[in-house]
């Protein structure tokens, strides 16, 4: 058996082959990495133009990458271009919210959400060409429909949805990560099984022409973060 395999536990594993990076290639690397991402906004005004269906596919297979416990992978994306569900979707989301906006969220929240501008309004979600819903698996289910347990699944699905939403910037498109609440319509519109629960809506596209984003600052490192040397 060559060191490039062995079995642990009778599973195969195989050597890693990392990539090799100088120290200064990763300063840099680093660096430009951190400013493409810093460039991410929020935008809630898209424009109609269309994306393939291919990049949408690259989009969900970036996610599909994530680490999940015990690597159950417990998520599917659902990815919607058909314009009768768009609005259907966008029907049932304004109904919530107006229901939100006028009474559900409290005086606090409101007031928190004043310089985002958002309202019971969600235009985007007819506009944008895909709509993604990601639905987290609250257990799994086989051939058989017996139930298999998922662990760490907010954890998992979380940081899939984070690996969903650079792919989609590191592509040149803009999202944002829509949670109308509760959104259990969308396993009925999409008549998904009874193991999934709607996680986050995200709308994809290309930004309007005339996008506007409210002018937000960054916490800065100091405060964010803490070293211990
Ligand atoms: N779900 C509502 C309200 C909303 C809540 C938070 I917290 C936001 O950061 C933004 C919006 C909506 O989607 O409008």
């Amino acid at each position: 058996m060559s060191t490039r395999e062995k079995f642990i536990n009778g599973f195969r594993h195989l050597a890693y082959d990392s990539k090799q990076v100088s120290a200064a290639e990763m300063q840099r690397l680093s660096e430009e990495f951190y400013r493409e991402m810093n460039s991410r906004r929020s935008v809630r005004e898209f424009s109609n133009r269309e994306v393939s269906e291919e990049i949408i596919q690259n989009l969900l297979k970036t996610a599909g990458t994530a680490p999940s416990g015990a690597h159950k992978q417990p998520w599917k994306f659902c990815a919607i271009s058909n314009p009768q569900l768009k609005s259907q979707i966008r029907l049932a989301a304004e109904a919530e919210e107006k229901e939100n906006y006028s009474g559900r969220m409290s005086d606090r929240w409101l007031e928190d959400l004043a310089p985002l501008a958002t309202d019971a309004n969600k235009e985007f979600l007819e506009i944008a060409p895909w709509l993604i819903v990601v639905f987290k698996e609250v257990y799994g289910l086989d051939e058989n429909e017996e139930k298999h347990t998922n662990y760490y699944v907010n954890e998992s699905v979380g940081i899939a949805c984070g690996m969903l939403i650079t792919a989609i910037h590191q592509a040149g498109l803009v999202t944002l990560t829509h949670t109308p609440s509760p959104m259990n319509f969308l396993a009925n519109i999409l008549n998904r099984p009874r193991n999934e629960r709607a996680y986050l809506l995200l709308p994809v596209g290309y930004a309007a022409q005339d996008a506007m984003v409210p002018d937000l600052d960054r916490k800065s490192l100091d405060e964010i973060s803490e070293f211990y040397k």
